[in-house]
């Protein structure tokens, strides 16, 4: 064959190979699938010009959206098929929402990262792209101490981290019968507790209204219908693989699928935050021996919301400072300064009742769990103090 017909040959064959991948890019299913849906794409659009025109919106997701940002990012679908109308939909449709977006998935952390990024930035105060988070470290707990040793204002005390199973996707992206399995699993590992950890597990399919109520009530378990969520696609077939497991004493309890796969909770009346945050490492470090969780390098524990990433740990008091908050703004201003974070009585997005705020650690990424944990102890040592010189 001369030199010129082999070129031709090689030359057929090169375009036949290219339209062959062209053509599997446009029709194989999973290629098919990298491909935002034109529905999606509307959506977007819709919810990008609703949020440019809402004038009281102060979210993060409102503040780092930029168009350049949205164009960039509208067209990208995860391996697993999130777009990011999943990430900002609870933000769109909660115009009041202090963050905004939450993560489908794991990938969605790097694949929007434009957004992501400057969230987790701002909120956890100056972690940058290039920071990496530290290795877990629980510290000296003989350091923790009771914050208030003669039950003057606190009421109750609580440590909680979030924790994801290592393999699934977050709530939007879960399937009916992955909620069932998770809780499967962790319902058999949880089962193996024992000494002060052993309890029981509680499903919320079958659990009666009542008593369901009166766990709410007793702040032992999570609210329903949080509109925050509910807008996130995290309720999707509720109450199925939802649950909680606690204790006799309900000093130890363990949420599942509520907004994370897991949270881990320790907590108890009175401020003896030693205590609290003592049986919460145990708690933690007897569960990972049973249930791989899923941590990435850079961020930390990763969680369906960008606000616990890292350590995930929010420590809080229910507490009374009737001089310091009779002014609400002068408390939230305060407890700023010792980066505190103050929800209402029955948690984030509530009001206070009776004048007991559940004031927290706002900080949970580039620190270690002992740190966010001291942070909240010597924050709320100095509120104390403020409201006792008052
Ligand atoms: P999370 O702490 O899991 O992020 P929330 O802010 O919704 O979520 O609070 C969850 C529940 O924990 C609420 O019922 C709230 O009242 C309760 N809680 C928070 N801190 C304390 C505390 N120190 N003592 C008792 N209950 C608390
Ligand atoms: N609805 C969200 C909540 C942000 C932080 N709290 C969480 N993840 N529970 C908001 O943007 O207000």
């Amino acid at each position: 064959m001369t030199s010129i017909a082999s070129k031709k040959v090689l030359i057929g064959a090169s375009a036949a190979a290219i339209a062959g991948y062209l053509i599997y890019r446009t029709s194989c299913p999973r290629y098919r699938n990298k491909m935002v849906d034109q529905s999606v794409l509307d959506k977007l659009d819709a919810g990008f010009k609703k949020l440019q025109e809402a004038n009281n919106c102060h979210s993060l997701l409102k503040k780092y959206l930029s168009k350049d940002v949205f164009d960039q990012l509208k067209t990208r679908k995860t391996a697993m098929g999130a777009t990011l109308l999943d990430v900002i939909q609870s933000g769109v449709e909660n115009l009041d929402s202090g963050v905004g977006l939450y993560a489908p998935d794991a990938e969605s952390y790097t694949l929007f990262k434009e957004l992501f990024d400057p969230v987790i930035d701002d909120y956890h105060q100056g972690f940058k792209p290039t920071d990496k988070h530290p290795q877990s470290d629980f510290g000296d707990l003989s350091t923790l101490v009771d914050v208030d040793p003669n039950n003057e204002f606190v009421v109750s005390t609580r440590v909680r981290c979030g924790r994801s199973l290592k393999g699934y996707p977050f709530n939007p992206c879960l399937t009916q019968g992955q909620y069932q399995e998770m809780e499967d699993k962790v319902k058999a590992q949880l089962s193996s507790m024992d000494g002060e950890l052993k309890g029981t597990y509680f499903p919320l399919t079958g659990m009666d209204k009542k008593t369901q109520q009166q766990l709410i009530d007793d702040h032992f378990l999570f609210k329903e219908g949080d509109r925050f969520l509910q807008a996130a696609n995290a309720c999707r077939y509720w109450p199925t693989g939802r649950g909680i497991y606690h204790n006799d004493a309900k000093t130890f309890l363990v949420w599942v699928n509520e907004e994370d796969h897991l949270r881990i909770i320790s907590m108890q009346k009175g401020g003896n935050l030693k205590e609290v945050f003592t049986r919460l490492v145990t708690a933690v470090k007897t569960i990972e021996q049973k249930i791989p969780f899923s941590r990435d390098d850079r961020l930390g524990f990763l969680t369906f919301c960008p606000t616990n990433l890292g350590t995930t740990i929010r420590a809080s008091v229910h507490i009374a400072l009737p001089k310091l908050a009779a002014d609400l703004k002068k408390l939230e201003e305060v407890a700023g300064k010792y980066n505190l974070q103050v929800r209402g009585t029955r948690g984030e997005h509530t009001e206070s009742e009776g004048g007991v705020y559940d004031i927290s650690n706002k900080r949970r990424m580039g620190l270690t769990e002992y740190q966010a944990v001291r942070e909240m102890q010597d924050g709320i040592l100095e509120l104390i103090k403020i409201e006792k010189s008052l």
